[in-house]
C-alpha cells in the first residue's frame, strides 16, 4: 500500500477524510506578496526602504526590474502547489512608455504590465498603496499629516488605488483586496494623540467617498502597534483600524507582526469572524519583534490556519504573506514561506474538529489534550506529498531553486 493510502486509512480512523482535505485546500486562494522578490524596493522611485519596516542581508540576485521580478515570481509560482494570488504594491508601478506619474497620479495603465502577467498565468491580483519610500512622507506621516499638501497627496494616492484596483477585478474577473496601511506614528511620546487619529479618520473617509463596486474591490485596513522609528505610538492601532472598519464597511487586517509579543492573532479571528462578513490576514514570522521572517511551520501558523479551518471560513478570510528576507535566496523563502501556510492550513482540514469541540463542551478536557497530542505525528507528510504531486509539485523545490540561482540569478 502507498504511503498515502495509509495515511488516508490513519486518519479514516479518527472520522477524517483526507480526500476532502485535499480537495478544499487545492481551492484555498493564498495572495503572494510581490515584495518578498526586491526587499520592498518597487520600481517607482530611488527612495530608501522607509516606513518603519527594513529587510536585512544582501543576498545576490535581486530583481531590479520589472522582467525579472515577473520572472522570479513565476518560477516560484511554477514550485507552489495550489490557488495563487499575486500581491502588488503601488510602488510596483510600471511606467512602460516612459509616462512616469507619480503616486498621486497613477492610473491603471500603469499597471497593465501586471494585468497581462496575471492573465497570462490566470490569477487574481490584490493591491496596495504604497504609503512609504517616498519624499512626500513628510516628518513620518502620511494620510495623518498636519500639512493639508501632503494629507492630500496620500488622499489622492489612495483614491487613485481603488481605481487601479477596480480595474484588476475587471481586467481578472477575480475580486480584488485592496489593503491600506501607513506608517505613521511617533519614536517618543507623542501631546497629542487624539490629533492624528481624527485627522486619518478624515482622510479614509475622504478615500471612500470614491464609488466602487464592493462586490469586485474589498478593502482593508491593516493596524500596527510599532514600527522602527515609531516605537511610541501609531496612529493606525488596533483600536482605531477595527473601530473604523465596523463603522464603515471595511474589512479588518490582522498582520500576526504587528502585536505585543505575547498576544497571537489565532485567539482574535473568532471574535473578528463573529462581527465582520471577511476578515483579511497577513502571515508573517516576528522574531523578537516585526521583523518578517519567512513563515514556517510553527505553532502560531499552524494555530491561525486551524482557527480558520474549524470556523468554516476558509471562504471569509483573505489570506495573504507578508514577509520579507534578504539574507537567502529569495525565491526559495517564498516557496518556503507559502508552502508552510499551506501545510499548516492542512494540519487544521485535518483535525476531527467536530470531535474536538464536542470534547471541550462534555468538558472532557483530558482527553483533548491527549488527542490533540498524538495528532501532532499522525502522518500529515504523506497527505502534504500526495497535495504536492496532484497538483504536479514536489517537496524537492530546492534543486530547481539552486539551477535556477545558478543559470538566472548569478549573471544579474
Ligand atoms: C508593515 C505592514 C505592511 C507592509 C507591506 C509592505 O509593517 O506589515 O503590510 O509589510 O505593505
Ligand atoms: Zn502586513
Amino acid at each position: 500500500m502507498s504511503r498515502y493510502n495509509e495515511a488516508k486509512e490513519i486518519y479514516a480512523k479518527i472520522g477524517v477524510d483526507t480526500e476532502k482535505a485535499i480537495e478544499t485546500l487545492m481551492n484555498v486562494p493564498v495572495s503572494v506578496h510581490c515584495w518578498q522578490g526586491d526587499d520592498v524596493v518597487g520600481f517607482d522611485s530611488k527612495e530608501a526602504l522607509s516606513g518603519g519596516i527594513q529587510t536585512t542581508g544582501n543576498y545576490p540576485g535581486k530583481a531590479s526590474c520589472p522582467e525579472e521580478l515577473a520572472a522570479d515570481i513565476e518560477k516560484a509560482f511554477s514550485l507552489i502547489p495550489g490557488k495563487k494570488k499575486l500581491n502588488i504594491h503601488a510602488c510596483y508601478a510600471v511606467f512602460e512608455n516612459g509616462d512616469f506619474a507619480d503616486r498621486n497620479e497613477i492610473q491603471p495603465k500603469h499597471f497593465d504590465f501586471w494585468v497581462r502577467f496575471a492573465k497570462k498565468l490566470g490569477i487574481g491580483l490584490d493591491f496596495n498603496p504604497t504609503c512609504f519610500s517616498h519624499p512626500m512622507v513628510k516628518d513620518g506621516l502620511t494620510l495623518s499629516s498636519p500639512d493639508e499638501t501632503t494629507r492630500k497627496f496620500w488622499v489622492d494616492h489612495c483614491k487613485a488605488c481603488i481605481k487601479i484596483s477596480e480595474y484588476f477585478a475587471e481586467q481578472t474577473g477575480i475580486p480584488t483586496v485592496m489593503n491600506i496601511w501607513i506608517p505613521d506614528g511617533y519614536k517618543d511620546i507623542p501631546a497629542d494623540r487624539m490629533g492624528p487619529r481624527a485627522r486619518f479618520k478624515k482622510s479614509l473617509d475622504e478615500i471612500l467617498s470614491v464609488p466602487y463596486d464592493k462586490s469586485k474591490v474589498y478593502i482593508t485596513l491593516e493596524s500596527k502597534v510599532f514600527g522602527i522609528g515609531v516605537e511610541s505610538y501609531t496612529v493606525g492601532s488596533a483600536e482605531f483600524t477595527l473601530s473604523y472598519s465596523a463603522n464603515n464597511g471595511l474589512t479588518p487586517l490582522m498582520d500576526n507582526g504587528h502585536y505585543h509579543p505575547t498576544e497571537v492573532v489565532s485567539d482574535k479571528i473568532s471574535s473578528l469572524l463573529l462581527f465582520n462578513e471577511k476578515v483579511a490576514l497577513h502571515v508573517t514570522r516576528g522574531v523578537r519583534w516585526d521583523s518578517d521572517h519567512v513563515v514556517l511551520f510553527d505553532d502560531e501558523t499552524k494555530e491561525i490556519a486551524k482557527e480558520i479551518v474549524r470556523n468554516d471560513a476558509l471562504d471569509r478570510v483573505f489570506i495573504a504573506t507578508d514577509y520579507f528576507d534578504a539574507s537567502i535566496n529569495r525565491i526559495s523563502a517564498w516557496i518556503t514561506g507559502v508552502r508552510n501556510l499551506q501545510k499548516a492550513l492542512l494540519f487544521g482540514l485535518l483535525e476531527p474538529s467536530d470531535e474536538f469541540k464536542k470534547l471541550q463542551d462534555e468538558n472532557d478536557m483530558t482527553s483533548l489534550m491527549v488527542k490533540q497530542e498524538e495528532l501532532k505525528t499522525a502522518p500529515i507528510g504523506d497527505v502534504w506529498e500526495e497535495f504536492l504531486m496532484r497538483n504536479s509539485t514536489e517537496s524537492d523545490y530546492l534543486t530547481a531553486v539552486k539551477e535556477y540561482e545558478k543559470t538566472v540569478l548569478a549573471n544579474r
